[in-house]
Formats: C-alpha cells, structure tokens, sequence
C-alpha cells in the first residue's frame, strides 16, 4: 500500500530523481545580458540535453527578485534538484533555506553567495575571480614595467554587488597597489552590458582627458567602450590600453584585431560538468564544495591563433 501511495503521488525511487528515473533540475540564470551568458545558457541547455535531464529554466533578467520567485516555483514543483547563477552575493538565505526545508538540494554555479551557512547548497562551481582580477593586474604591472609616469587607470565594474565585480575589482586592486604609479581615476558599474559600458566609457572620457588604461571586467563592456573611445577620437589599443575578462568570440576578435591588449578567460562552458554534480548529488553522492573551473589568458597573438577553435 505505502509503495503504492509513493508511487501514486510520483514519490522517489530512492535514489532522489522521479520514478522513471529522470532527474528535473529547475535553473534559474542571471539574464541574457552578455555573450558569456549567452554561452553558458547554451552550455547548461545542451548539457542537460545529452545527460537526459529534464531542465526547467528560468531568466531573471538580472533581478533578484525574480530568481527568488523561480526558486519557490521549483521548490514548489518539486524538482529533483536547483541550479542557479545568483545575481549578486547576497540576500539568499531565506529561501534557500525553504529549498532545505523541503529536502531539494541547491548547486551554485558560475557566481557564489556570502552566506555564511553553507549547508544550504551542496557544492559552487565556477571560476575564481580574484584570480581573474590579478592575473589582468599581473598582465598590467608587466607591460608598463619601467616606466616611471604616473598610469590612470578608469574601471567598468560588472553588476553592483555581484561576486565576480566584487572579486575582479579587489583581485586587480590588490597587485597594482604593489607600484604607486598606477591610480584607478574611476570606477563605475556598467551592468556587464555594451550599452551602459559605452555609455558610462563616454562619461568617463568627458571627465577626463588623460585616461591610459581600462580594466573591464567583461569583454561586453570592454566593447561598448571601444565604440566611446573610437567616437572620441582615441585608438582603443593604442591610445588606452584595455584589458577585459571573458575571452568570447567578439572580444577575441578585438584581441586580435588590436583593439583591446589582454583578456583574461572565464569560461561559461559550465553544463557538462553542472550536470555531472546534479547526478551526484540527487543520488546522495558526496561532492566536493568548490570545484574550480579551468581558464587561462589571451594576448593579441595568441587571440589570432584561437580564434579559429573557439567554441563561443
Ligand atoms: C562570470 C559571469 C559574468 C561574465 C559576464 O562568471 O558571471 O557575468 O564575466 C556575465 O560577461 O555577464
């Protein structure tokens, strides 16, 4: 009869996933607010394809607000397991805690919160992005290594609050601050997006006439800047030197075109390996809490090499 009852009412077949033994896994994504995102909705979308999992997705449109609702939605569908990318680092608990509550297991991934519990998600996949932030740090200290003059230094923060803006931004801060010579003159967001990052390049460049380097922190922004700089006058590449973060096909093309002089890699290839934690963890598997994402960094001749393998 109990067999009987769990099974009337789609109980588990003990190992977590449904009684057909197809896993649902509810996704909740930041937006489409960039070309990484783009590939790395693609990523999740083809990986839960070939891993037989069924995937419902959500865009939040970059608002918090919204992957709240989604993740009560799944909680409330009771799907097998949550993914999601948070929009920023904080403001999670509660309902994290409702998704304990009702025994569904959370994996993060491409972004981390700042809760404190981590028992509230089983593992965080994604990139390290203060080593993102030094390894651009590292590529600037290098190239202007001797030179003496001061360096003004003007910054496109991604997402106000978000752990990759936080974390690109102090990892870059923490290696330029070993020489005086470099100033960060200004630092604003531009929501990870080509619009705003040509919009506030544009602002930047009115207020100030002796800008030498931009750091973006994603190649999205680093573009729309381009578009500000080449409109004022300067030769993006030449003029200001600008290094980005990301490594997608039309930064890549900028790379290589002289445009922009250094990306660092953040790959949003993350679906395969996603989808090979939700296995695990719906099947009660221990998986390890942080799982790093492998990525490296782009010169302009090395950007000529790799374009023609490129995935996205
Ligand atoms: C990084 C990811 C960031 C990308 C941006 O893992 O969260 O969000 O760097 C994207 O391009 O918008």
């Amino acid at each position: 009869m109990v067999a009987a009852t769990l099974s009337a009412c789609g109980g588990e077949s003990g190992n977590g996933a449904a009684d057909d033994g197809k896993i649902t896994m509810g996704f909740s994504q930041v937006g489409a607010e960039s070309g990484w995102r783009t590939a790395n909705t693609d990523s999740v979308r083809k990986a839960a394809e070939e891993a037989g999992i069924e995937l419902k997705f959500s865009d939040a449109q970059q608002k918090q607000e919204n992957q709240i609702k989604a993740i009560r939605s799944f909680v409330q569908q009771k799907v097998d397991v949550i993914a999601f990318s948070p929009v920023v680092e904080s403001g999670w608990d509660t309902v994290l805690k409702e998704a304990k509550d009702a025994g569904i297991p959370v994996i993060l991934t491409d972004r981390a919160i700042d809760s404190p519990d981590t028992s509230l998600y089983k593992t965080f996949l994604g990139s390290d992005f203060v080593e993102e932030g030094k390894k651009a740090g590292q590529w600037l200290v290098e190239a202007y290594q001797g030179k003496s003059e001061q360096v003004n230094i003007v910054e496109l923060q991604g997402n106000t609050g978000s752990a990759p803006a936080n974390d690109r931004r102090d990892g870059f801060a923490e290696v330029i601050k070993a020489d005086p010579k470099f100033k960060v003159i200004a630092s604003q967001t531009g929501e990870f997006t080509r619009a705003k990052g040509k919009e506030v390049m544009d602002a930047f460049l009115k207020a100030h006439t002796d800008i030498d380097v931009l750091y973006a922190h994603n190649d999205d922004m680093g573009l729309g800047a381009i578009e500000a700089i080449e409109a004022a006058g300067k030769k993006p590449g030449v003029d200001i030197t600008i290094i980005t973060v990301d490594a997608v096909r039309d930064g890549m093309q900028a790379l290589a075109d002289g445009k922009i002089n250094f990306i660092v890699e953040c790959s949003p290839l993350l679906g395969p390996q996603l989808m090979d934690l939700a296995k695990k963890v719906v099947a009660g598997e221990t998986v390890p809490a942080r799982v790093v994402t492998e990525e490296t960094t782009f010169t302009q001749e090395q950007a000529k090499a790799a374009l023609p393998q490129r995935q996205y």
